[in-house]
């Protein structure tokens, strides 16, 4: 076993953890948050994807939160959602990689590069995903819906300290995001505040031992933003485009198992 911590071995393979949303809401910071807060008592590792640079892997290294050689970058040279989500296989390959030199690893933190509401990671390449949105984007965006906001495993709202700033109401916005979600969790975040560093580590933990324990199914969000048409369609929300196409025909996948999404699932 590597690494310098003394950790029961593990029989099941690291849990991947992706972390998406749109540019700047805080997916390099709130991986740097998870390293800085989880580091000495799990095995972790880090992929950042931009397009043209490595700026956020050199960003996470110079934070030094973890030890270098565990924040490896993907340029993908194309849309974000293209990498996470279309051919992941560049992303597949650096998880499996990083996996391979620092074996075992408990958790690997996949960072999308930043796009808009529309990119979600495949399940073929994370076992769950988080959504981070932040309050500087508006109030209205968790309104706006979208797969991450939907059905991403947990959905971030964001630097809560800057609200007063941008004149949006904190409690409104999760009880968008949460109505959105048919009660999925939704963590309203800040890293200046403790206690909600301290619920999303909470998250973290219990979600990777239902990993372990074979008890986390990964599941798609699917590139299809929820939309309604009329009040009243509430309970036919969800429509199925999957005879449209869509990217790689996975158009519809994910949209069957909505009612049981959110079961069970709590920020503790
Ligand atoms: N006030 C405040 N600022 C934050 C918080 N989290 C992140 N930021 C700031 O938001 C800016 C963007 O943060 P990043 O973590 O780089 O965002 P990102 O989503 O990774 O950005 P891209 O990778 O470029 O899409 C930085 O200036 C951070 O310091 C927070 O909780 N509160
Ligand atoms: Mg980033």
């Amino acid at each position: 076993m590597s690494g310098s911590n003394d950790h029961a071995p593990s029989t099941a393979r690291a849990l991947r953890l992706g972390v998406a949303g749109p540019v700047g809401t805080g997916k390099s910071s709130l991986i740097a948050t998870l390293c800085r807060n989880l580091a000495d008592e799990m095995r972790l590792g880090v992929i950042t994807n931009d397009i043209y640079t490595d700026e956020d892997a050199r960003l996470l290294r110079s934070a030094g939160v973890l030890p270098e050689e565990r924040i490896r970058a993907v340029e993908t040279g194309a849309c974000p959602h293209t990498a996470i989500r279309d051919d992941i296989t560049m992303n597949l390959i650096a998880i499996e990689d990083l996996e391979r030199d620092f074996a075992p690893l408990d958790v690997v933190l996949v960072e999308s590069g930043g796009d808009n509401l529309t990119a979600t990671f495949s399940p073929g390449l994370v076992d769950a995903q988080i959504f981070v949105l932040d309050v500087a984007g508006g109030g209205d965006v968790a309104r706006k819906g979208g797969p991450g906001i939907a059905r991403a495993d947990l959905l971030v709202v964001n630097k809560t300290d800057l609200a007063p700033y941008v004149d949006v109401d904190v409690d409104q916005m999760v009880a968008d995001a949460t109505a959105a979600r048919n009660g999925a969790p939704v963590l309203a975040m800040s890293r200046k505040d403790q206690g909600t560093v301290d619920r999303l580590c909470a998250w973290t933990r219990w979600l990777h031992e239902e990993h372990v324990r074979g008890r986390h199914t990964p599941t798609d969000p699917g590139p299809m933003a929820p939309h309604f048409h009329a009040p009243g369609e509430a309970d036919r929300l969800f429509h199925d485009h999957g005879a449209s196409g869509g990217a790689g025909g996975r158009s519809g996948a994910g949209q069957t198992d909505e009612g049981g999404r959110g079961q069970g699932r709590h920020v503790r």
